[in-house]
């Protein structure tokens, strides 16, 4: 089950109180005050794991208490700190104040990790109180509070390349062609319920992530289908590829519609480096070729042809999806090509 929202409560520990005691042995005189201190609270820490790819654990689970801290002891033993708390949540987790909505923190890059709730110190043993003018102090400190709070997590996907079209496309199909991922296909619209997220190895070394997403309608902005639920996956995809069926009558149309789409939910989508893809070309109608040649004159994006179950451009297009991604990642890190 893919779950991309959950509120879990998270506390610290508190920290241990500080230990009043004096020393007190046979034949030593004047024992000096020798309470030791208390230990510190557990953190609670969410950490970004790329093995994940998907909140379901928080769903299951979602009280998390790190132990308290340990209270001190006598001959000037401190008391031990409380274990910390780690939770595991995927990369591209946002992290929000659930009472506020405030962001708090976008878990991106594996290991990241943001300190949810810190736990509290230990107090001070009566040791740490004896100056020359006061040597018998009778008091401790008592340890600092845990902190407790409720945190609203939400999944946005992270993927090279995002896969946009009406529903039966072939989006699905196409991520289980050029990647292991499994997802249900079905000649029905709206199979996808949640996107997939595929590892397309490349050459021989290399790879990338592709995320099939649900099929998005006319009005997915509005709310209509499922569109928006899942569009905010695509603001994470760094490039886009918008399928569209070859027996289409009219490439434009359904094109303006889509690109419409992206650009009403966000004008950071529409501005994400893209081209279209023409699927299932093995099923084309005669007139299809000279429909694509029309689209290709009337854009200045690439539009490539491929059919999944025939395999006909499926090479082709893993190489174009490759070089896109390697040129936004060059944009994004400032380096000139060639
Ligand atoms: N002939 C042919 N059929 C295809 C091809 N690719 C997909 N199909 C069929 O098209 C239908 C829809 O395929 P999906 O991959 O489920 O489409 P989708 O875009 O994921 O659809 P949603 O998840 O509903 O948005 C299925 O019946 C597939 O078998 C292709 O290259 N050629
Ligand atoms: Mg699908």
């Amino acid at each position: 089950m893919f779950v991309d929202q959950v509120t879990i409560s998270v506390r610290s520990g508190k920290g241990g109180a500080g230990c009043v005691s004096f020393r007190r042995e046979k034949y030593v005189p004047k024992g000096g005050p020798d309470g030791g201190n208390g230990g510190k609270g557990g953190n609670v820490i969410l950490v970004a794991n790329p093995q994940l790819h998907t909140l379901l654990d928080q769903r299951y689970r979602h009280a998390y208490s790190a132990e308290d801290g340990v209270k001190g002891q006598k001959s000037l033993r401190s008391g031990r700190s409380g274990e910390d708390i780690i939770i595991q949540v995927p990369c591209g987790t946002v992290i929000r104040d659930a009472e506020t909505e405030e962001m708090l923190a976008d878990l991106v890059k594996p290991g990241q990790q943001y300190l949810a709730a810190r736990g509290g110190l230990g107090g001070r043993g009566n040791a740490e109180f004896a100056t020359a003018t006061h040597q018998t102090p009778r008091h401790a400190e008592s340890g600092r509070p845990a902190i407790e709070k409720d945190l609203m997590l939400e999944l946005k996907l992270i993927a090279d390349v995002g896969l946009v079209g009406f529903p039966n496309a072939g989006k699905s199909t196409l991520i289980s062609t050029i990647s292991a991922a499994k997802p249900k296909i079905a000649d029905y619209p709206f199979t996808t319920l949640e996107p997939n997220l595929g590892i397309v190895r490349y050459r021989e070394y290399d790879s990338f992530t592709v995320a099939d997403l649900p099929g998005l309608i006319e009005g997915a902005h509005t709310g209509k289908g499922l569109g928006i639920q899942f569009l905010k996956h695509v603001e994470r995809t760094r490039v886009l590829v918008i399928l569209i069926e070859s027996f289409c009558d009219d490439y434009m149309r359904d094109l303006e519609v889509l690109r419409n789409e992206l650009a009403s939910y966000s004008s950071e989508l529409s501005r994400k480096p893209w081209f279209v893809a023409i699927s299932k070309m093995d099923s084309a109608d005669e007139d299809a070729h000279t429909r694509i040649d029309e689209l290709r004159s009337s854009l200045d994006v690439d539009v490539h042809a491929f059919s999944s179950v025939s395999g006909e451009g499926v090479t082709a297009l893993k190489d174009r999806m490759w070089n896109l991604v390697g040129e936004q990642t060059a944009q994004e890190f400032g380096i000139e090509e060639e």
